[in-house]
């Protein structure tokens, strides 16, 4: 996994709540922490060496490479849906954008070698166009992001990284490359399970990390009031910034996601043909796209419900997280339940608040990941049957949190309050508003560095493509 600069940080973090757990008189549990001292902790020190901010850039490169490795030239130039770009487009991007920040912004003087701004910026053409563009081949592709990340090494070596820049502040700029590039690799996936040939799964089966899953149909509740969201992690992206005190009323939230079987029986008692389950924007989207169940869902008469899974057809896994429902299909089907759609912020309470330490946890389990706790970075190339990672489950109680499926809240994507823009607007704040739906938790193709519990993803809501389910709440 990626050693980034944050394990040694929370390293840090861990050695202060164990040398100092007095309990306080009240025997409430709560380590005696200075609040002052844990906060300087989680605010992003100490800072990185270069060292792991080289692998941190090769784990995310070797990513790359084995998700590319399978493809020949022409799968990667074609476009396989006029959702996604040709995946040569999302190769070569992921170098234009390392060459742009670490190089351009950060004033190397090895020249820039592209000139690219019109084919790679992502703002200069919609992905439906990028076919049209002159775009580099395959071979050239990679010969250009291996020449950017060799300069980008070289630069690396004379940096100064305590220089007055905010773009080195924790070395932020280099978490924000290597974290763009695993986000593409999430992209590109999306690309692979549009098309219809089959993309390798490898001899490995969707992880069942347990052999008997837990049967997981209760709720966990969370008596309401005060808490907190966000992060100061020190590679969070700005918009989940800063650490927010919030409020919120009594709620119930499942303890899993919804799997394949509750949202078979969802179809199977016409959900897809009952208006008053849905939104009036949802209904006249499944109408007009003729929608009747998740995306790659198909029915053989002898095989019974069918999958398509990265190309790849299967029959259905009754108890894995539904996949590929847009928004508005998990809307109807929490209500169909008898329930609804969390908040985000009921979500990350969920996922990471600790009531009796008040304090929020970076994954579910704690602040450091541990592989064998969710199913994330492409361990296995779907989800994983619910019930399936107990060792995963927050402070609260709900399982699968992080990895498996991203999940819908029922929240657009906003700023928190106090929000700045960093470093630059077009990662976040032009995409804030009403049009877009956050999404939580990652998915099994999400990286470890990315599916914390405080990231927020975030897409339109007809869009079905991502590996994206939901778990329902009730108000109490
Ligand atoms: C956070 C996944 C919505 O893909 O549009 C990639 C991430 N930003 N390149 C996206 C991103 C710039 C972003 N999402
Ligand atoms: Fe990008």
């Amino acid at each position: 996994m990626v050693r980034s600069p944050n394990n040694l940080r929370l390293s840090m973090h861990e050695k202060l709540l164990s040398t100092d757990t007095t309990e306080p008189a009240d025997g409430g549990g709560r380590p005696n922490v200075n609040a002052r001292e844990l906060q300087e902790v989680r605010s992003g020190n100490p800072p990185a060496s270069k060292e792991q901010l080289r692998s941190a850039l090769a784990e995310a490169r070797e990513q790359t490479r084995t998700l590319l490795a399978p493809l020949n030239a022409e799968d990667l130039t074609a476009q396989h849906s006029t959702l996604m770009s040709p995946l040569v487009w999302d190769l070569a991007h992921i170098g234009w954008y390392e060459e742009y920040w670490l190089l351009r912004k950060l004033g190397a003087s090895t020249p820039a070698r592209g000139g690219f701004d019109e084919i790679y910026d992502a703002f200069s053409n919609p992905r439906e166009d990028r076919p049209n563009l002159p775009l580099l081949e395959p071979a050239a592709a990679w010969r250009y992001c291996d020449d950017v990340r060799a300069s980008v090494l070289e630069h690396l070596d004379g940096l100064d990284l305590e220089a007055d820049n905010p773009l080195l502040g924790n070395a932020f700029v280099y978490g924000l490359v290597s974290q763009h590039e695993l986000q593409h690799n999430e992209t590109m996936l999306q690309t692979l399970q549009l098309r219809t040939q089959p993309y390798p799964l490898g001899t490995e089966a969707p992880a069942t990390l347990n052999d008997e899953p837990l049967l997981l149909q209760g709720e966990a509740v969370f008596e309401g009031g005060h808490a907190e969201i966000g992060s100061d992690h020190t590679w969070s992206y700005d918009n989940e910034r800063p650490i927010t005190r919030i409020t919120t009323e009594p709620y119930a939230i499942d303890l899993a996601p919804v799997t394949n079987a509750t949202f078979e029986s969802f179809i199977a008692d016409a959900g897809y043909d009952t208006q008053s389950l849905w939104t009036s924007e949802g209904w006249s989207y499944i109408t007009s796209e003729a929608i009747s169940a998740p995306l790659g869902w198909e029915r053989d008469s002898s095989a019974g419900r069918t999958r398509r899974r990265l190309g790849n057809l299967e029959s259905l896994p009754a108890e894995e997280p539904v996949q590929h429902v847009s928004w508005y299909e998990a809307d109807a089907c929490a209500r169909w339940l008898g329930k609804r759609l969390p908040t985000e912020t009921e979500w990350e309470i969920a996922a990471s608040w600790d009531p009796p330490r008040q304090q929020t946890t970076e994954y579910p389990w704690g602040d450091t990941f541990e592989t064998d706790r969710a199913n994330v970075g492409r361990r296995s190339l779907g989800p994983a049957a619910v019930g399936s990672l107990p060792s995963g489950a927050s402070a609260l109680g709900c399982h699968h949190m992080s990895g498996d499926v991203w999940e819908w809240t029922a929240s657009d994507f906003l700023a928190y309050p106090n929000f700045e823009a960093f470093p630059y607007k077009e990662y976040s704040e032009v995409f804030f508003g009403p049009d877009h739906k956050v999404l939580r938790g990652g998915s099994w193709a999400t990286s470890p560095a990315i599916a914390r519990t405080s990231f927020r993803n975030w897409d339109y809501p007809i869009r079905r493509q991502l590996f994206v389910g939901f778990r329902c709440a009730r108000t109490l």
